[in-house]
């Protein structure tokens, strides 16, 4: 048997069924990077040039209401329109393309310009969890949508600009790549066990513990065995639920609670606000049961070494396999300990 701690190996991804290499003995040269104390201007609690602050002007020329919780509006640069005919293109299972209705959305968490989710009060996070769950029931019970993305990009890195803390859904009528996936080998795991893929993953990390970051009575946090990107984690409810607005009230505080001291450690861990693109994987909204499927979230974060050193999926990566050196046991100990 290969050490795991030494020797190169390929890790499954049993959700997706994709394969990750794992490098870990080029992690035995010496930690190169640094922790920069990164001196960041702090942001106003209010921007009058913010396109999501109460009260402000967008883009496209409508106004925000000087809302005081959450605030969730239509995107004013929609990838997906609801009015989109559905027809499909086909010539010799070739060239095949598909009209996709869709709706898109954003939610603003807080008025508050300032604020992360690490530092929002536990009941204004709790608001944000019950719009996420009004959002999802709302755009799944149309017609034409059968599937909601919920999903945060947070940092410049990661392609968002406005501090403002928010999110975006996409809801389209189609499953998208990667929960198309996570669906095949959920009802896969189903039909060959009886059981649930995620349940099952979660008792071994609740019983093997080298992998878990954060707990609370209905929440766990992991680096996957998986992981591709260096500080990946992956959120999930102790609790079989396959969507979020199945979570009850203990659950929904949990979820809160959970998120924020995920973030908050994410943003000690290189004493900067950490980037990360996050989001939630659940039931399609087809009208038909998911037994198979259990809700979870998953933190994409690109840093690798310091608030500046960022990893690349590129190289071999892009056209074999992503790789990478430091293990997921190692990465949650790190993420343990800041
Ligand atoms: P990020 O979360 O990636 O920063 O994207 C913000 C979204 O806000 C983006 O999808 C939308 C953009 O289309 N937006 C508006 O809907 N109205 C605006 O006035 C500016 C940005
Ligand atoms: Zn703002």
């Amino acid at each position: 048997m290969f050490d795991w701690k030494q020797d190169p190996h390929r890790r499954l991804n049993p959700l997706t069924g994709e394969w990750v290499l794992v490098s870990p003995h080029r992690t035995q040269r010496p930690w190169q990077g640094q922790v920069e104390e990164s001196a960041r201007a702090p942001q106003p609690e209010y921007d009058p040039s913010c396109y999501l602050c109460p009260g402000n002007e967008r883009a496209g020329g409508a106004r925000n209401p000087r809302y005081t919780s959450t605030f969730v509006f239509d995107n004013d640069f929609a990838a997906l329109r609801p009015d989109t005919p559905p027809d499909r293109f086909d010539q010799d299972g070739i060239l095949v393309a598909q009209g996709e209705p869709g709706i898109c959305r954003v939610v603003c968490f807080s008025p508050r310009h300032d604020l992360t989710i690490a530092h929002m009060e536990p009941a204004d996070l709790r608001r944000v969890v019950d719009t996420w769950a009004g959002q999802y029931r709302e755009l799944g019970a149309r017609e034409s949508i059968r599937y909601v993305q919920i999903f945060e990009n947070r940092g410049a890195m990661m392609g968002c600009s406005n501090a403002h803390p928010h999110c975006q859904i996409w809801s389209n009528s189609h499953l998208p790549n990667e929960v198309s996936k996570e669906q095949a080998s959920q009802l896969a795991w189903r039909e060959a066990r009886a059981r649930c893929l995620i349940c099952d993953y979660a008792a071994l990390e609740a019983a093997r513990r080298e992998r878990l970051v954060e707990e609370n009575a209905s929440w766990m946090v992991v680096v996957p065995f998986w992981a591709v990107w260096p500080f990946e984690t992956m959120v999930m409810p102790r609790r079989h639920v396959a969507a979020i607005d199945a979570l009850n009230d203990a659950e929904r505080n949990g979820l809160a609670d959970i998120l924020k001291r995920l973030i908050a450690r994410y943003d000690r861990l290189f004493a900067a606000p950490f980037p990360y693109s996050m989001g939630f994987h659940q039931s399609p909204t087809d009208g038909e049961a998911h037994p198979e499927w259990h809700l979870h979230l998953h933190f994409h974060p690109p840093l690798l070494r310091s608030a500046t050193v960022r990893k690349f999926l590129v190289g071999y990566e892009l056209l074999a396999a992503p790789q990478r050196d430091l293990t997921p046991e190692a990465a949650a100990e790190r993420l343990r300990s800041a």
